[in-house]
């Protein structure tokens, strides 16, 4: 979809057939109608005031727009500040099938990276195969996995893991939920206790919350992001599955519409598929198939 806008600018001068071709463009890739019209309007005032005739130029100066729209949101990242002997709990939500317990995975993996000692907790109760799915990974990773059985109550199973990331010196401790509750209303109770609990253990905790969007649901994807920021406060979004859409402009209307950073992004089923977001880099990939790894 990009590489179409990219190839639009290909041409021998700016007209108004570039700009309409442009915003549908936008549209088709999933940018949202207000943002496209935003990055549109835009361009066409930048090219008069600053005199552009080269298209270009032009797309230069898109690229730079797209850029500065996503950099907005990436300011509101707090600092993070992981501190010896006081776990940094990760709470992981989102939808479900959206791609949580897998996010969980890679994140341990990054923060092992780092030589940070890092446990798991199957707060996703709701199916027996969750919690199998979770122990699998920690076993793949060689990570601690705090569990009960099906049916268990979250709120004991996140109880067990702050005590034991407490008792076993553990750096980051990764909490894993369901994405099932139907209502917005059990969801927000849900994960409210479980921001109690885990602050008897540690004040701050969770100092992250991480709303996990499919790239490939598109737009969906925003309204999900809506309505999980009205239960929980997102402090950053994973975007997973960019290697399985052409698409990726949901990015932009992530970044207008909620102003919650993108952080991370999802490349693939591998612990390793995932990296950090950077604008230019993300933007680049989208126009121009460079960057990789972001
Ligand atoms: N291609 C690709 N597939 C992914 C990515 N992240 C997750 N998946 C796949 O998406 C599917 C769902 O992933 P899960 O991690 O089980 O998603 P979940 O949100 O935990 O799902 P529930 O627990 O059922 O709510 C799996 O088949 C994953 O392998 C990604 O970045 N790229
Ligand atoms: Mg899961």
């Amino acid at each position: 979809m990009f590489r179409e806008i990219t190839r639009l600018f290909d041409r021998s001068e700016i007209d108004e057939e570039l700009f309409e071709d442009l915003e549908m463009l936008l549209i088709q890739a999933d940018v949202g109608w207000d943002v496209s019209q935003q990055l549109v309007a835009e361009l066409q005032q930048r090219i008069r005031e600053e005199h552009i005739v080269n298209p270009s130029d032009a797309r230069e100066v898109l690229r730079l727009e797209m850029i500065k729209l996503l950099e907005l949101a990436t300011r509101n990242r707090r600092v993070k500040i992981l501190q010896r002997g006081v776990p940094f709990v990760i709470l992981v939500t989102g939808v479900n099938g959206t791609g949580k317990t897998t996010s969980i995975a890679k994140l341990a993996h990054y923060h092992k990276s780092f030589g940070r000692n890092v446990m798991l907790a199957a707060g996703d109760t709701f199916r027996a195969a969750a919690i199998d799915q979770l122990t699998v990974w920690g076993e793949r990773i060689d990570c601690p996995v705090i569990s009960h059985s099906q049916g268990a109550d979250p709120g004991a199973v996140v109880f067990d893991a702050m005590q034991a990331a407490h008792n076993r010196n553990v750096d980051v401790l990764i909490v894993d939920t369901a994405g099932r509750l139907h209502t917005k209303h059990n969801l927000m109770a849900e994960l409210q206790k479980l921001r109690r609990i885990m602050q008897k253990h540690v004040p701050d905790a969770p100092q992250e919350v991480v709303l996990v969007i499919d790239a490939t649901t598109g737009q969906n994807g925003l309204v999900q992001a809506t309505e999980f920021s009205k239960a929980v406060e997102i402090s950053d979004i994973m975007l997973s599955k960019l290697d399985s859409t052409a698409k990726g402009g949901i990015a932009f209307s992530i970044a207008k519409q909620l102003g919650t950073p993108i952080s991370y992004v999802g490349t693939g089923e591998k612990v390793t598929d995932l990296a950090e977001f950077r604008p230019d880099t993300y933007v680049d990939s989208l126009f121009f198939g460079e960057g990789e790894g972001f």
